[in-house]
């Protein structure tokens, strides 16, 4: 269960956040309006939410999941992978050392983006992506196995994030889209496919009992309602535009 998260208001730069998507640049104001649905959502599920305030010198310092990787025993800083992004961890160390004494850290060379990272039980997936390294991921299986944690490493595609294409929706179940098929650490999960042409909804969040999911994609949600969970629908277009997903609009503990 989660009983905290961290976000963090969009700010207006986010225009010139980094993107691969060709939908379009962001609209600032119903960007606020999406993230404080996202936030209420949040709230619902009974999670108690801190807002951070917006960075502008940092457009994609909304999605706050990048910087951080909290663990049931222990809280990691990351280095993040693209060089824009770096200096976002820094207010993320205070609003952390509110809740944890200690906080380990992910150091150069290793560069590593907590998006790239999965957690099912004790156990953490670790995507290497253009933006977590093999060092990166080093670091971190050393820090989880010194908590009494594991780790193990995910080969990528193309996209930006593991959990771009992977979400974990606690027991045993999870969303999977069509490039991770064949991944062999994944076969004995029950699996949800995500059609090709809804692969942003591979992204959805487990948030006590209930998973928030995108709206839009009809045919993933159905199939997320199928395998017993119950859906909350959120508008996300205006994230979705920076390759942003649910699960990195916060840190969830
Ligand atoms: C980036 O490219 O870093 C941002 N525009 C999007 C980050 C999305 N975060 C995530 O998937 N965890």
């Amino acid at each position: 269960m989660f009983s905290n998260a961290i976000v963090r208001t969009p700010c207006k730069n986010m225009v010139s956040g980094i993107t691969t998507s060709t939908l379009g640049s962001p609209n600032y104001d119903l960007a606020i309006v999406q993230h404080e649905r996202y936030i209420a959502t949040l709230e619902s599920c009974g999670v108690s939410v801190t807002v951070l305030d917006k960075e502008e010198d940092y457009p994609d310092s909304t999605f706050v999941e990048d910087t951080a990787l909290i663990t049931p025993e222990c809280a990691i800083l990351t280095n993040p992978g693209a060089l824009s992004r770096k200096g976002e961890v820094d207010s993320i160390r205070d609003a952390l050392a509110e809740h944890y004494s200690e906080l380990e850290e992910i150091k150069a060379p290793g560069t590593l983006d907590a998006g790239d990272v999965m957690m099912v039980a004790n156990h953490y997936y670790i995507g290497l992506s253009a933006r977590t390294n093999p060092e990166g991921a080093k670091q971190l299986i050393a820090i989880l196995e010194a908590h009494g944690l594991s780790g193990s490493t995910v080969a990528m595609g193309s996209i930006l994030h593991l959990k771009t294409g992977l979400s974990y929706l606690e027991n045993n179940s999870l969303i999977i889209a069509s490039g991770f098929l064949q991944e062999a650490q994944f076969k004995s999960f029950d699996q949800i496919s995500i059609p090709d042409e809804e692969s942003y909804a591979a992204n959805a969040i487990w948030v006590n009992s209930k998973v928030i999911v995108a709206a839009g994609f009809p045919t993933s949600q159905a199939a997320i309602e199928l395998a017993g969970h119950e859906t909350l629908a959120l508008n996300m277009s205006e994230f979705q535009k920076l390759d942003g997903g649910l699960s990195c609009l916060s840190l969830r503990f």
